[in-house]
C-alpha cells in the first residue's frame, strides 16, 4: 500500500477531487499554506494499492496546470527609497510526494 500526498492549486482542488473520485479513489483533502508563498493550498492524501499509483499520479497531473504568481517581497534600496519589487513564481502543476504504508486500518 502506498500513500500519496499532493500538493495543488486551490484553484484546481475541486476538479483534482472530482476526477480522483470519479475514478474510485479514496481521497481526504486538506488546507494547506505553501511555506515560501505563504498563500493557500489544497493537500490530497490519497491511500491505495502499489499498481493504482500512477492511474492517481496522471489523474491529478491531468488536473493541475502551472500558474505564474507575483510575490511581493523583494525589497531594493534605491535613492534613498526602499521599493518593493514583485517577483514572479512558477506554481504547479502539483507537488507529489509517495510513501509506503506499513499498517493500514479502520477500526
Ligand atoms: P510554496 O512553498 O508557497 O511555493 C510556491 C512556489 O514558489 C513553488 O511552486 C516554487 O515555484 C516557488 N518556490 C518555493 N520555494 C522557493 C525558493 N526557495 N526559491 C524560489 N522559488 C521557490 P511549487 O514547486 O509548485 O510548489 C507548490 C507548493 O508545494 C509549495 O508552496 C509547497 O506548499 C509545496 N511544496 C513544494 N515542494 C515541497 C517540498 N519539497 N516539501 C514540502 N512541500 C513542498
Amino acid at each position: 500500500m502506498k500513500l500519496v500526498y499532493a500538493i495543488v492549486n486551490n484553484d484546481d482542488s475541486h476538479s483534482v477531487m472530482e476526477a480522483l473520485t470519479e475514478n474510485g479513489f479514496m481521497v481526504t483533502k486538506l488546507a494547506s499554506t505553501g511555506g515560501f508563498l505563504k498563500a493557500g493550498n489544497t493537500t490530497f492524501l490519497i491511500c491505495s494499492e502499489d499498481e493504482k499509483v500512477c492511474k492517481i499520479i496522471n489523474i491529478i497531473k491531468d488536473k493541475s496546470h502551472k500558474r505564474k504568481q507575483l510575490m511581493p517581497v523583494v525589497s531594493t534600496y534605491e535613492m534613498g527609497a526602499i521599493a518593493s519589487m514583485p517577483i514572479e513564481v512558477t506554481v504547479g502543476g502539483a507537488t507529489i510526494f509517495v510513501t509506503d504504508i506499513e499498517r493500514f486500518e479502520k477500526v
